[in-house]
């Protein structure tokens, strides 16, 4: 059996919602560390262009985006579950408001000059602008627009309020009851805002927000050990790509399987990764494309947020 490899760099929220997931699964994984900026050489030959953190490669078949990668380890170990059953739709709906809203709002509090002070303060002046500059370009093209310093401390005592009084209401120790995909979603713009002092009074004025905070923390992220990016090229290279679900579709727009297309996120980082359309399906896209260093590859992103263009 294939090792789940974890392309990642410590400071990601995005990344610690992954590390999170693994966690709550009790699962064992590689830890592969990548660059926070571009570019990243290794992880592009393995995803063909896309660039956002984290990526979970499984032998030759890497996953893209992390509402993806919750999908595939459910697969791979359905207990205790992301999307329990008969909550499916709202934990997924919640989460994807989550990672977006409560994930824009967190980025601008955490980006006002204040808090880069601090949080990068350790930094050269010439390393920030590099960063700034980086993350400049991840948003353009996208449908994402950052909000203002001010507009996002503005929402935010809203969202907090409801959240604090969702979870002072709720019988269980989490937002619907029992754990799902919706407090993992909810906590990685949490963890990122409780990174330094400025920024975490945010959350810790915040009594139940902070509780259930602890707790979803409390998972973990399961037991990791290193692995270079160089190794990681070479188990794609060798193994062979799993299977392709089993399911019937009907592709809205016409695509057919076996063409050539780009698919690319809608939102930022909307670098477009090139090859031959697999599988469509209701969740998930899986693209073929081969790669000097990686071999074959098949590559999965969901269906929801990106989009597929006729090459
Ligand atoms: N929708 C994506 C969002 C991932 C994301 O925004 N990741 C940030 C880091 S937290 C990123 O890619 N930043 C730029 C980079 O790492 O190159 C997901 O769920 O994985």
């Amino acid at each position: 059996m294939s090792e789940l490899i974890l392309h990642h760099y410590p400071t990601s929220p995005f990344a610690e919602k992954a590390r999170l997931l693994l966690g709550f699964k009790g699962l064992s994984w590689r830890s592969v560390k990548i660059s926070p900026v571009m570019p990243k050489p290794d992880l592009t030959a393995l995803t063909g262009g896309y660039r956002k953190t984290p990526v979970l490669q499984i032998g030759a078949d890497i996953y893209c985006d992390t509402s993806l990668i919750a999908r595939r380890l459910e697969q791979e170990k359905a207990l205790p579950a992301f999307f329990p059953e008969g909550q499916e739709m709202i934990a997924a709906t919640f989460a994807a408001w989550a990672d977006s809203v409560v994930f824009q709002h967190a980025v601008s509090l955490v980006f006002q000059p204040e808090s880069i002070a601090v949080r990068f303060g350790h930094l050269s002046p010439e390393a920030i602008k590099a960063f700034v500059a980086d993350r400049a370009g991840l948003f353009s093209g996208g449908s994402a627009t950052r909000l203002s310093a001010e507009q996002a401390r503005h929402q935010w005592p809203t969202l907090m309020a409801r959240l604090e009084q969702q979870l002072e209401r709720e019988q269980g120790d989490f937002l619907f009851g029992e754990p799902s995909i919706a407090d993992f979603a909810l906590a990685h713009p949490m963890w990122f805002l409780k990174a330094t002092p400025v920024t975490s009074p945010l959350v810790d004025a915040y009594p139940a927000v902070s509780a259930w905070f602890a707790r979803v923390m409390g998972f973990g992220h399961g037991a990791s050990s290193e692995m270079t990016s160089e190794e990681a090229l070479e188990v794609a290279r060798i193994a062979t790509p799993a299977a392709l679900p089993d399911e019937q579709f009907d592709e809205p727009n016409g695509f057919e399987l076996g063409q050539q297309v780009f698919i690319a996120a809608t939102d930022y980082g909307v670098d477009p990764v090139v090859g031959e359309l697999l599988f469509a399906g209701r969740e998930e896209l899986i693209l073929r494309r081969e790669d000097e260093r990686g071999g074959v590859v098949h590559v999965h992103f969901p269906r929801l947020g990106f989009c597929i263009e006729k090459r």
